[in-house]
């Protein structure tokens, strides 16, 4: 697997996720190959139990083999040998690669696995052939690349989730009120809010919307923010001269907000779990808020030419149910709220009105997110499909 780290963690997270899922529930022998080594170690860092040797350039972590995809990519080559080669998110593969994989007899098999989008199109492309005409040694070959598009139906790519998720979420979720005393006590907050929420939005306008929202709210919320931009932002939102470093909170109004560490992504599920709202953002952690089965806010990755607003708009509707049966009132009343309010935001206009209406939805917004995750839960999962794709299924 190939993977670009372009921005952030969300490419790298959705690689390791799949490439884990790959050896531990099919045993497939996995390499992951990563261009930015120093994001790579960042992202791992909770895994890893020690500093990690940057120098190293290699990595074997829960049974994936880790290794640099170097600028000179010669040492790529050997990648090629794999019976499948899966390009994340149209990364291209080296000169170097495909030049092997046109040699290797039978060819690899070959897929490019897309970013992940709710608009119609998607069920279109998903699993469409894209011939490709390699320029070998001495003749010229064509292989066949094949796209995988993520999504929300049976006829897409579907979503990842690892066989034993469901049931975990249900597990954290029954110990939800232990789990919290916990984080209640180890940041020793003072008062044990009504709301808990989780944020993990974008940096900019939006952020600063949502912290006037939150500080202007009258019921008691603990807001748990990852530490670093994000809590940078947040402190000079709150007129403070540096960042409050992780494991600290602040009180603000009726808001007390944690600045956490970055953990690992099996913690982050956990903390989606027990959240009552989760705010979250790109791609990895907007599905992982939806396995949750908790309300959640989605901050879309923002493109310059404005088109992530028709992507937004299409997961909006297709989560409202807009093309389904009618909603009852309640339901139909939170999810109009809710669509205002995550479409508001993420144009960046102030949302507190909006924000203050949706707090006595969320139990509606609750119920609906549980069958939300009920009826993703029935289609096949994403690593499943893929495997199904490559034809090493079992
Ligand atoms: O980081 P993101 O914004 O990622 C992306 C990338 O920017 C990418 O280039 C872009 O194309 C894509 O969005 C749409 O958000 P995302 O996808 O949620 O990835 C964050 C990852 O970090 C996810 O795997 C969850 C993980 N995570 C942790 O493991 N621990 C933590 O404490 C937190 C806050 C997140």
């Amino acid at each position: 697997m190939f993977c670009r780290i372009i921005d952030n963690f969300g490419d790298i997270g959705v690689s390791w996720r799949l490439c884990q899922q790959l050896a531990t529930e099919y045993g497939f022998v996995v390499t992951l190959w990563v261009d930015d080594w120093r994001a790579a170690m960042r992202f791992l860092d909770p895994l890893l139990g020690s500093e990690p040797d940057i120098a190293s350039q290699a990595l074997q972590l829960q049974g994936v083999c880790i290794r640099h995809w170097p600028e000179d990519e010669q040492s790529c080559v050997e990648a090629a040998q794999a019976a499948v080669i899966v390009e994340m998110f149209g990364c291209e593969l080296p000169e170097t690669t495909l030049r092997s994989m046109a040699a290797q007899q039978p060819h690899p098999c070959w897929i490019n696995l897309e970013y992940l989008s709710a608009e119609d199109w998607v069920a279109e492309l998903h699993g469409l052939p894209s011939p490709q005409t390699i320029q070998g040694a001495d003749q010229t070959v064509t292989l066949q690349k094949q796209f995988f598009l993520p999504g929300f139906t049976d006829n897409t790519g579907g979503l990842l989730r690892e066989r034993p998720l469901i049931t975990q979420h249900q597990t954290w979720q029954n110990e939800q009120e232990v789990l919290r005393d916990k984080l209640n006590n180890a940041y020793g907050l003072d008062s044990n809010p009504s709301l808990w929420l989780s944020l993990f939005c974008y940096s900019g306008n939006s952020l600063a919307n949502l912290v006037e929202a939150l500080i202007q709210d009258a019921e008691p919320a603990v807001c748990i923010i990852p530490t670093g931009k994000l809590a940078n932002q947040l402190a000079s939102e709150l007129g403070l001269s540096s960042e409050p470093a992780p494991g600290k909170y602040l009180t603000h109004g009726n808001i007390q907000f944690i600045v956490h560490p970055f953990v690992s992504q099996a913690d982050y599920d956990r903390l989606l779990s027990i959240c009552d709202i989760n705010i979250v953002r790109g791609e990895d952690s907007f599905v992982r808020a939806q396995w949750a089965g908790k309300p959640l806010l989605w901050h879309i990755y923002p493109q310059d030419d404005g088109v992530h607003l028709d992507k937004l708009q299409a997961f909006q509707s297709l989560y409202a149910g807009e093309a389904g049966p009618a909603k009852s009132g309640a339901e139909a009343a939170a999810l109009a709220c809710w669509q205002a309010l995550n479409f508001r935001w993420n144009c960046g206009d102030g949302i507190e009105n909006l924000w203050h209406d949706l707090r006595p939805h969320l139990p509606a917004l609750h119920s609906h997110a549980r069958n939300w995750q009920q009826k993703l839960a029935e289609l096949p999962d994403l690593t499943s499909s893929l495997v199904r794709a490559t034809g090493f299924a079992t």
